[in-house]
């Protein structure tokens, strides 16, 4: 088999060289750099995740901070979502769209100082976007992307652990809120977050150069538990029914037919990018919808790469966005973005490869 390997074009984690001791298997390209999305046991690390504690390398998960007099009010101009209120320290789940009102991102939102943010992206250029935006609108802020790399600690067995390290105070942190921390000289942030609803917390390493030394001080300080490797786990996220932006999400989708209306406060200025077209859109109605689809398959298999076609009565109603085997439904199921005349309690068919396979539409998230 050929080779990819890293290159200047396709960046390294700074947790590289501890996922491959790890004996990660598989790899996927996301904002230009390597993500381990495999590690050669996916029975063990949807277990982990959802009865012990698992860590991952989301060093893909970059920061686009911006810092300076202007900086709250770019951060505003860029999210569809009220940071009026965010206070330091803590972060918030923010829809991003352009002047369509297109989603183009679903940041967290981390407010450091009244005048310094990290947007903490998923998989598109928003390092070029803010800068773009930054300069045509005059505004004064250093827009960077800082050495800052994100590992992930998730599960319910989490929390003990990262209490073993850093001391029982974070289990006093909030959903969303971070806080300053230190160990063996590693500087970094501890924020309740992560792309799971098993629990947990994100570690935002502020120095590349100690990659293997916080994982392996996690990996140690997990023994207890049976920690081991992971990554963001696709049954575990399509059953708990969270986003995957550019994987759910195609270049029309706005963020009310994904479910993410509740983040977008439409009285907002109208220098926020791409308020005024989602007003609009809000007032037309929307033509799709993303629901759950649990099709009539027991078989278990690896994820789907999907974008399916989607038929009711012959017809072409939407597409299946994504799928995998789920272990606690025993079926195959999957995210839908499809007409709104269809809905929950709905039959329709998903074609793979050819095969038609009928399916009961149904609302998010299955668990
Ligand atoms: N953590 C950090 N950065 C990220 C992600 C992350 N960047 C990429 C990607 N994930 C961004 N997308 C999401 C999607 C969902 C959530 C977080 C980031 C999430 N959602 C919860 C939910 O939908 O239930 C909570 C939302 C809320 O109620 O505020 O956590 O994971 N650093």
């Amino acid at each position: 088999m050929a080779e990819i390997g890293p290159n200047t074009r396709l960046r390294t984690s700074p947790f590289y060289d501890a996922t491959v001791a790890a004996g990660v298997t598989a790899f996927s390209p996301y904002n230009r750099m390597l993500m381990p999305v495999s590690y050669g046991d996916p029975a063990a690390e949807y277990d982990r995740l959802l009865n012990g504690v698992a860590q991952w390398d989301v060093g893909i998960q970059r920061q686009v901070q911006i810092k300076g007099p202007d900086a709250a009010r770019l951060a505003q101009i860029l999210s569809v979502r009220d940071l009026s209120k965010c206070a330091v320290n803590q972060g918030k789940y923010v829809p991003m769209c352009d002047h369509r009102g297109v989603l183009i991102n679903d940041p967290v939102v981390l407010k450091l100082a009244d005048d310094l943010f990290w947007l903490s992206i998923a998989d598109n250029n928003i390092l070029m976007w803010t800068r773009s935006i930054a300069a045509e609108r005059g505004l004064d802020a250093e827009i960077t992307e800082p050495d800052v790399s994100p590992m992930a600690v998730q599960g319910p067995r989490a929390e003990d652990v990262v209490a073993s390290i850093f001391g029982d105070w974070v289990r006093g942190l909030k959903y969303f809120w971070f806080s300053d921390a230190e160990i063996d000289g590693i500087p970094l942030r501890i924020a309740r977050s992560g792309f799971s609803k098993q629990g947990g917390f994100e570690l935002y390493l502020m120095d590349r150069r100690r990659g293997s030394d916080l994982w392996n001080t996690v990996r140690e300080a997990g023994q207890p538990w049976g920690i081991g490797p992971g990554n963001p786990n696709p049954a575990e996220r399509i059953e708990s029914g969270l986003l995957s932006y550019g994987g759910d999400t195609d270049d029309q989708t706005n963020p009310f037919e994904v479910r993410l209306g509740k983040y977008v406060d439409l009285d907002l200025e109208d220098e926020v990018v791409g308020i005024a077209a989602l007003r609009n859109i809000r007032a037309w109605g929307l033509k799709r919808h993303q629901l759950g689809i649990v099709l009539d398959d027991e078989t278990p298999q690896p994820g789907h790469a999907a974008w399916y076609e989607v038929t009711a009565r012959g017809r072409t109603i939407g597409t299946m966005t994504n799928g995998c085997w789920s272990p606690r439904i025993g079926r195959v199921i999957g995210f839908v973005l499809i007409s709104r005349a269809f809905g929950p309690g709905d039959t329709v068919e998903v074609v793979r490869n050819g095969v038609a396979t009928e399916g009961q539409l149904c609302d998010l998230p299955f668990l």
